[in-house]
This record gives structure tokens, sequence and C-alpha cells, in this order.
């Protein structure tokens, strides 16, 4: 049986991961960070009993501030293959914390890739790097377009992808850079822009809410469904050689088209509700992000399915049933249409929604 490492498993990518390793027939283990209250209401669904001698998914404390103990859990464990998403992830909280992200976003790489080096195994090593690292490089980008960061969190990424690229050269480690555009589902965040909407679109219509407060409306996202990423990240760590890829539709919508199709789903003006706030604009913005992933249509047989107004769809019919309204019952349909049986990933969400707090922004 194989086994994988991921980091970031709590996370929205990391829970979709775990399932897709689940279901492939891995044996998963999870570094989970020590919290005073839970923070595992992602992968609850899939919790197995450790004591289960069939068990197939265990968790491990840790943090990627601590090089000693990662180390000794890559040692312990001798994962066949790492996923690394463990990240601060937040691009406005990065300039807000721009020291601790470089040291956990950043260096937290280095720490990972280090610690397989040294536990002398041979795991192949995914970087989940992102299309912020491209920022104001004009759009398409792809993997040949030279990175502009624009915030911490970008620049700690760009560091991070470097480390990948140069573990690989200097030792021959099967070790690759995911760079990934924007995804969402209904397991993303409550703080980022897609997840903030379509809770708000379902708060609104629940009347639990009156007002919901954004920054820059213009800046263009490409937006895709998270689930369909995870699948190209097991992908990238199957070819027999290591390279790096984009991931991406190819389509960006500015945030203010995603907000107004969103509201609209529910049937909803979205200028009654919406109101600037310039508390959530960023010191410095990225314009426009928009992928060219024929590298990954190619060599991996990749190409996305949901468009960003389907994925607005599914989020509101999702955020809707887990404050226990009706869902408008698009967003089924479409996941229904588009994968079949595949769409029951989402069965761990309504958990997740019903147990989300009030008021984040
Ligand atoms: P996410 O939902 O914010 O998840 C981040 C994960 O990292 C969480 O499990 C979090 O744990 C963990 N983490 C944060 N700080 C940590 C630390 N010091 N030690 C150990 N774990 C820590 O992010 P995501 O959307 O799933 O994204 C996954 C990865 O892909 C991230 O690296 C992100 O930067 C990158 N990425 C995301 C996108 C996107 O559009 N989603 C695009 C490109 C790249 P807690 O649950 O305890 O907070
Ligand atoms: O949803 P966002 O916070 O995502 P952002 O900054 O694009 O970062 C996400 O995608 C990256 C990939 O490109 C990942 F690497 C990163 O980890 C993260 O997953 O913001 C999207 C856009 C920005 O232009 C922002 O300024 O929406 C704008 N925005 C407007 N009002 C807002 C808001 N963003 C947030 N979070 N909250 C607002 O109220």
């Amino acid at each position: 049986m194989r086994k994988a490492l991921v980091t970031g498993i709590t996370g929205q990518d990391g829970s979709f991961l775990a399932e897709l390793l689940l279901k492939n027939g891995y044996e998963v283990h999870g570094l989970i960070r020590k919290a005073s209250t839970f923070n595992t209401d992602r992968i609850d669904h899939i919790y197995q009993d450790p004591h289960d001698p069939n068990a197939r998914l265990f968790l491990h404390y840790g943090d990627l501030s601590n090089g000693e103990q990662l180390t000794n859990l890559v040692y312990n464990v001798r994962p066949d293959e790492v996923y690394h998403l463990g990240a601060l992830s937040h691009v406005k909280v990065s300039f807000d914390i721009p020291e601790y992200t470089g040291a956990v976003t950043g260096l937290g790489t280095t720490r990972l890739l280090e610690a397989i080096q040294r536990s002398g195994i041979s795991a192949r090593f995914y970087q989940a790097s992102s299309s912020e690292m491209f920022g104001s490089a004009p759009a398409p980008q792809n993997e040949e377009t030279p990175f502009q960061p624009r915030s911490p969190y970008a620049i700690a990424k760009v560091y991070a992808y470097w480390m990948t690229r140069n573990y690989r050269e200097a030792y021959g480690m099967f070790a690759v850079n995911g760079v990934l555009f924007n995804h969402e589902s209904p397991r993303r965040g409550e703080t980022f822009l897609s997840r903030k909407v379509t809770r708000a679109v379902a708060r609104i219509k629940g009347e639990l809410q009156s007002k919901l407060y954004l920054g820059n409306l213009e800046a263009r996202r490409d937006y895709g469904y998270a689930p369909e990423y995870v699948e190209a990240m097991w992908r990238m760590l199957q070819l027999e050689a290591p390279a790096d890829f984009v991931l991406g539709t190819g389509v960006s919508p500015t945030m203010r088209e995603f907000t107004q199709e969103a509201f609209e789903y529910a049937g909803l003006d979205w200028k009654k509700y919406v109101e600037i706030d310039p508390r959530y604009f960023r010191p410095t913005e990225v314009d426009d992000l928009r992928a060219d992933a024929a590298k990954a249509h190619r060599m991996l047989d990749w190409s996305p399915k949901v468009t960003y107004k389907e994925l607005a769809r599914i989020m509101v019919d999702a955020d809707l049933e887990g404050i226990g309204l009706e869902p408008i019952g698009e967003g089924d349909e479409i996941l229904k249409r588009k994968f079949g049986d595949w769409h029951r990933w989402e069965s761990g969400v309504t958990a997740v929604l019903k147990s989300a707090g009030n008021g984040v922004d």
C-alpha cells in the first residue's frame, strides 16, 4: 500500500486530496496543528479510529515552523509521496504578519524538503505553488512567465518554488511545483472572496445578514473548482519525470462579475447589499490572473470542467443548505452532470458548513 503524507490536510485542498488518496487505496498521514478548539471540521467525515486494524488515515500533531519534528515525522512515516499544502494562505493577512508568512509559507517548504533529504527516503514531493507569484506579469500566465510577486505571501511562495526546484536539481529529488490559479468550493475558508460572497448570499436569503462589505471588485481571478485541482496534483506525482505545471481554467471574471452571478442566482440584486470598505483593499493588488494551462492539458490530460458561473451556483446552494434553507438546485445538477457519482465528494460539506462560526470577514 502506498503511503502519502499531506501537510495542510485540514484545509480546503487537503481535505479533498485526503479523500482522493483514500479512494485510490493509499495510507494517508496528515499533519495537523494543535489548536485550543477543534480544527478538523473538513476531515471529520473521513476520520478513522487509529485502533481499527484497517485504518488508513492517521493524523499527527506538528507545525511547519518546527523542522526537527518534521524530520522525525518523515523518518517514521517514510511516505512514498509528500503533498505540501500547509501554509498561511491568505494574501491580505500576509501583509499583517509578513515575518510569520515567510517563516511558515516560505521556510516551511525548506524544512520539509530537508526532512525528506535527511531521512534518506526517495519520496516524491508536491509543492503548492500559486498563481499569486505572477503578480503584475501580464495575463495569460504559463510555466515560462517570470514572477513579479506583489505580497509577502507571494514572495514566500516564490522562495518555496525555487527551493523545490533546487532540491530537484541538486539532489535529483522528484520534486514538482503545481502553480495553481484560484480554486474554490463550498469548503473554501469563509474569509476568501468567493466563500465570503456565497455565504453572505445564503445568510441574506435567510435574513441573518443585511449587508456585505467587500474590497476591490475590479481584480480578475481565474476561478476553478477545487476537487478537480487535487486530482491534477496526484497526476503530477505519477509522471515518469518531475515537471512544474500551471493549472487554471483560462477564464478570469472580475470579482464584481462573480459577486453579481452569486447574488442573481439567488434572485437578489447585489447592489442593494454590497458596500465597499477600504479596509479590505490590499497595499499592493494583483489585477489580472488568467492561466494558460496548455502544458497540463497535454501532459496530465487535465482540463477543468466547472466554469465560474457554475461554481457560484454550487457554492450558493451549499451555503443555503448549510443554514438549513432549501438549495435552489442547479448546483447539484451541475455536479451530477459533470462528475456522475464523483460529486459525492461533497458529502462532508454540510457538516462543515453547519459548524462554521458567525460574524467572520
Ligand atoms: P487553506 O484552506 O488555507 O489551508 C491551509 C492549511 O495549512 C490548513 O490545513 C492549515 O491548518 C495549514 N497550516 C497553516 N499554517 C500552518 C503551520 N504553521 N503548520 C502546519 N500547518 C499549517 O488553503 P487551501 O486553499 O487548501 O490551499 C492549499 C495550499 O495551496 C496552500 O499552500 C495555498 O497557499 C496553496 N494555493 C491555494 C490556492 C487556492 O486557490 N486555494 C491556489 C494556489 C495555491 P489549520 O486548519 O490549522 O489552519
Ligand atoms: O479570495 P481572495 O482573498 O484570494 P487571492 O488573494 O486571489 O488568493 C487566493 O488565491 C491564490 C491563487 O492565486 C492563492 F495562492 C491564495 O492562497 C488564495 O487561495 O481575493 C481575491 C480577490 C482579490 O483581488 C481581493 O482584493 O478578491 C478581492 N477582494 C475584494 N474584496 C477580497 C475582498 N478578498 C477577500 N479575501 N475579502 C474581501 O472582502
